[in-house]
């Protein structure tokens, strides 16, 4: 490399890690003590997996698989061709490819380029789409030509005519006005520029998965992700035999590192995409691949479980499925537990970082009743009241967080930094929660709602996910959402959208149920509202923004 295109490049990593908050020397030190940080970068994973099981099948969809080998030449081959566009290192892309093993190459080649991934999910539109490029200062994006319906490159005219700076956009399947995926893709093989790597900065930009507001970036670094991924394939007892099938969507942290896709790959399991998550498919490829762990969110992992009633190929071959992403009731664990597998892992994770795992070995106790512990024994976990002093063990608080794979910042976001973030590093992760003292499940959480998930109602303040888990023992109960409406007289009301099973049951006899169960006498829904589904995030948790809109009108 010259001398002016080598200083060119420094300048784009210079500009990557404006906005991103470092770990702090101190810490950072001590991770490498203990050896979590390698220095490694994260696409190393793949050239290790490529170099010691090269035949191996890596990836697999619905059109083919690819060897270790294969996608590891590939990533090389397209990262050639991005740097040949004119793509740096230290250069952000929106990649929004729906699950597929064209979403692994085209992550593998972005990193092999230098390029930051912004892992965006294939049910963000414009309204986020946009908001990311412009935050990350994205140079273009990688899309679909069409799915589920929807025209991604209409959307992408549109993000562009607002966005001047997203010059490349690549498209896979038909072009339209854009580039092609597959020009890349089937390329001579080459090999991309060399550069240095500064694996304390960001490798991708996840997207936060809150409900309220636009999604935020969350920079993870090549040394904090690499270990994430580590330690969470270990915390699984990953082996090269097993088969992880990606059902949820592919950018999000979960099935991409937790340990998903990266975890897999570092000790040579294959992974499997789907699309398609309903039961039936999902279930016939799980027995075709003899997939053994997967990763859900609590709807689909109920989806499941109920269909195991009916469908004729049931999926047997599963070892671990991971459920995680909101709030699981003891009810809905047990019933996950009993009808679809006794393999039920409960995770409690976020993209800002954190992991807390239950173990496969756990005994039911701990299994269905926790949300397990943390996944890094330098995971640091202090639970606090409103005043941010720490509470006694045992008590519920805020849960406030910080380690070895935990952000310190979010990217280019100093408001959001100011309030989410203590002066000395813990992230604010908003979660209501309490550790076990003692008994049984000591040393492990339960996630006991969201700070915020409260409605006040006349002078009470009540807590929906309480008044959520009453009515989830109720038999008829399938999925409820508690959610407050405005009240002229109240200022809020207590509505419960519910989903039931069969015949709904009647807003007095639910609340004949509440008071058998002795709950309490403040949370009694004000409103009954059964529905055929609740309305869902981009990942498939409940969305309680929309189940409002869609009552409010
Ligand atoms: C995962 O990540 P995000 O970033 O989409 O959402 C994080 C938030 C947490 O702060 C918490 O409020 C909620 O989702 N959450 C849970 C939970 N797991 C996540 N709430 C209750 N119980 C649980 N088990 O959702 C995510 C990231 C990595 C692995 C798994 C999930």
């Amino acid at each position: 490399m010259n001398t002016s295109t080598h200083q060119a490049f420094q300048g784009e990593q210079r500009d990557l890690v404006r906005g991103f908050t470092p770990f702090p020397h101190d810490r950072a030190d001590e991770y490498r003590r203990a050896g979590y940080w390698q220095g490694r970068r994260l696409d190393d994973i793949l050239r290790d997996a490529a170099r010691q099981w090269p035949d191996k099948p890596a990836v697999i969809d619905a059109t083919g698989g690819l060897t270790f080998g294969e996608l590891d030449a590939l990533a090389d081959r397209v990262a050639a061709a991005l740097a040949a566009r004119g793509i740096r290192p230290g250069d952000r892309m929106l990649l929004q490819l729906p699950n597929s093993k064209e979403f692994a190459v085209a992550a593998f080649a972005l990193l092999r380029a230098g390029a930051v991934p912004v892992l965006c999910l294939p049910g963000h539109r414009s309204a986020e789409l946009g908001h990311f490029a412009e935050v990350s200062g994205a140079v273009g994006l990688i899309i679909p030509d069409v799915a589920a319906g929807f025209d991604y490159r209409d959307m992408a005219t549109e993000l562009v005519e607002a966005n001047p700076d997203l010059r490349h956009v690549l498209v896979l399947g038909e072009q339209g006005p854009f580039d092609s995926w597959s020009d890349l893709r089937n390329g001579p093989d080459t090999t991309p520029p060399a550069y240095d790597v500064d694996t304390t900065a960001p490798a991708v930009l996840l997207v936060s998965g809150g409900t309220t507001g636009l999604p935020k970036l969350i920079p993870r670094t090549h040394d904090d992700y690499v270990y994430n991924t580590t330690a969470s394939a270990q915390a699984c007892g990953l082996v090269h035999d097993d088969v992880y099938l990606v059902v949820l969507p592919a950018g999000h942290n979960f099935p991409f590192a937790c340990p998903g896709l990266l975890g897999s790959m570092t000790v040579g399991a294959t992974t499997v995409f789907t699309d398609d998550p309903s039961p039936e498919s999902a279930f016939a490829l799980i027995d075709r691949y003899g997939v053994t762990v997967t990763a859900l969110v609590n709807a689909l992992a109920k989806l499941w479980t109920q269909a195991c009633e009916w469908e004729p190929v049931l999926p047997t071959s599963l070892r671990l499925v991971q459920v995680g992403g909101s709030r699981l009731s003891r009810e809905e664990a047990r019933y996950i537990y009993d009808g679809l597998t006794t393999g039920l892992q409960q995770i409690f994770g976020m993209a800002e970082g954190m992991l807390q795992f239950t173990r496969p070995g756990d005994p039911v106790e701990v299994v269905a009743n926790t949300q397990g512990r943390p996944v890094s024994p330098h995971d640091e976990l202090r639970v606090v009241d409103e005043n941010g002093v720490e509470v006694a063990p045992g008590e519920e608080g805020e849960l406030l967080v910080r380690g070895p794979y935990t952000i310190n910042g979010y990217y280019r976001a100093d408001e959001a930094n100011a309030r989410s973030f203590t002066p000395d590093g813990f992230y604010r992760s908003g979660d209501r929660v309490r550790i076990f003292a003692d008994g049984p499940r000591a040393g492990n959480i339960e996630v006991v709602g969201r700070i915020k998930d409260v409605i006040h109602r006349g002078g009470e303040t009540v807590s929906a996910s309480d008044l959520e888990d009453h009515l989830l023992t109720h038999p008829a109960v399938y999925a409820v959402a508690a959610v407050a409406l405005p009240d002229d007289y109240l200022g809020e009301k207590i509505c419960a959208a519910i989903v039931f099973r069969g015949a709904p049951v009647g807003l007095a006899d639910l609340n004949a149920f509440l008071d058998e169960r002795g709950a309490s006498k403040h949370a009694r829904p004000d409103v009954l509202v059964p529905m055929p589904s609740l309305p869902m995030t981009a990942v498939g948790k409940v969305d309680k923004k929309k189940v409002v809109a869609a009552i409010t009108g």
